[in-house]
């Protein structure tokens, strides 16, 4: 009987030892299978009563079975235990701590071709021009022929591109075969601008890229002169730049107008009061205006095409277009307004 007590005893003090070491909840079921569970180191205890002197057996019954209840009611302690650990835990881990600063929304903004875009339509839409795209998939048609420009032109080297299906189908060079699309399909009188993308086979530099925008510009009708084109563009200048902006007209050719001029502005704000060239404009060529079904004995007109980047690059004092379509954020976070 004696020696039955000590391994009874033996085994709660094991057992209680390993019941501490248990510290999750799976652990405690672990444990609960090894001492209190059908096949558990007590059950089979109680088994092995059988084995005793039959006067031997209540005494050690009665010790067996009080172990066995001292050792569930200290696992439902551990239980308890257990649950207040990790509540507690929880509510450590996820503490608000309602005087940190908040998180700063992340905010998008707009592309500076965007902005530049939105100022340059905003400014004709106000002056009376309606706003049109074309396609920038275009045909040889429009991009060159109706343009003034035939195959073999040596004017076509002015714009080398990229063709889709040659020799028809290509990335349009510039905005202006929009001038033929729109004369086409209306009747004077006609005033609009196109914004949209452009494409040239063309080396990078700091001033050129291979995709870029153009804002192509057209107003024709009866009466409109060279004087029409210079007070336009003058008024456009001191809005984008100030009123301080100077403007210059110089020729130039472009196949598609008669005169052909480029435009160039000087701001205080550029170095050694230099000249730069924002667009190529001119009078539309009679040619082009009957090839569109326009009688150039009555109606005249004047175009113009400029490189929103540029202008976006002087405003903004950015130095190398092929920062606006690198996608690098350090340039784009600049411009949130
Ligand atoms: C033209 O593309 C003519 N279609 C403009 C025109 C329209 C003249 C109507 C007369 C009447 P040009 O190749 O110069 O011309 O381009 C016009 C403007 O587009 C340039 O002043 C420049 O601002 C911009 N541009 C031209 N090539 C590039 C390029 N590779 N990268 C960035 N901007 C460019």
């Amino acid at each position: 009987m004696e020696e039955w007590r000590t391994n009874v005893e033996a085994l709660q003090a094991r057992a209680l030892d390993e019941l501490r070491a248990a510290s999750e909840p799976e652990a405690l079921e672990r444990w609960r299978v090894t001492y209190l569970g059908r096949r558990g180191a007590l059950t089979e205890a109680l088994r092995g009563l059988s084995a005793l002197p039959v006067e031997a057996r209540p005494a050690a019954g009665q010790a067996t079975n009080e172990a066995k209840r001292r050792l569930e009611a200290a696992a439902g302690r551990r239980e308890v235990e257990l649950r207040d650990q990790s509540l507690t835990r929880a509510i450590d881990d996820e503490r608000l701590d309602v005087s940190l600063p908040g998180r700063p929304p992340v905010r998008g903004g707009l592309h500076p071709t965007t902005i530049i875009l939105r100022e340059i339509t905003g400014f004709f839409q106000r002056l009376g021009y309606q706003v049109v795209e074309g396609p920038e998939v275009e045909l040889d048609h429009y991009n060159f022929e109706m343009l003034n420009i035939p195959a073999g032109h040596p004017a076509r080297d002015m714009f080398d591109t990229l063709y889709v299906a040659p020799p028809e189908v290509l990335m349009r060079t510039h905005t202006s075969p929009m001038q033929a699309r729109v004369m086409e399909s209306t009747r004077p009188p006609v005033r609009v601008v196109v914004p949209g993308r452009c494409y040239r086979y063309e080396a990078q530099d700091a001033t050129h890229e291979w995709m870029f925008y153009q804002v192509e510009g057209l107003a024709v009708d009866e009466g409109i002169t060279m004087a029409d084109l210079k007070g336009t563009l003058a008024a456009f200048a001191r809005h984008v730049f100030g009123s301080r902006v100077k403007t210059r007209f110089r020729c130039d050719y472009f196949p598609f107008v008669e005169p052909g001029v480029d435009f160039s502005i000087s701001t205080p704000d550029l170095r050694d009061g230099a000249w730069l060239e924002i667009l190529g404009a001119g009078m539309v060529h009679p040619r082009v205006l009957r090839m569109a079904g326009y009688e150039p004995d009555r109606y005249t007109g004047f175009a113009f095409g400029m490189g929103p980047e540029r202008i976006a690059m002087l405003k903004y004092g950015i130095s190398d277009i092929r920062l606006f379509y690198g996608n690098d954020l350090r340039f784009l976070e600049q411009f949130l307004s």
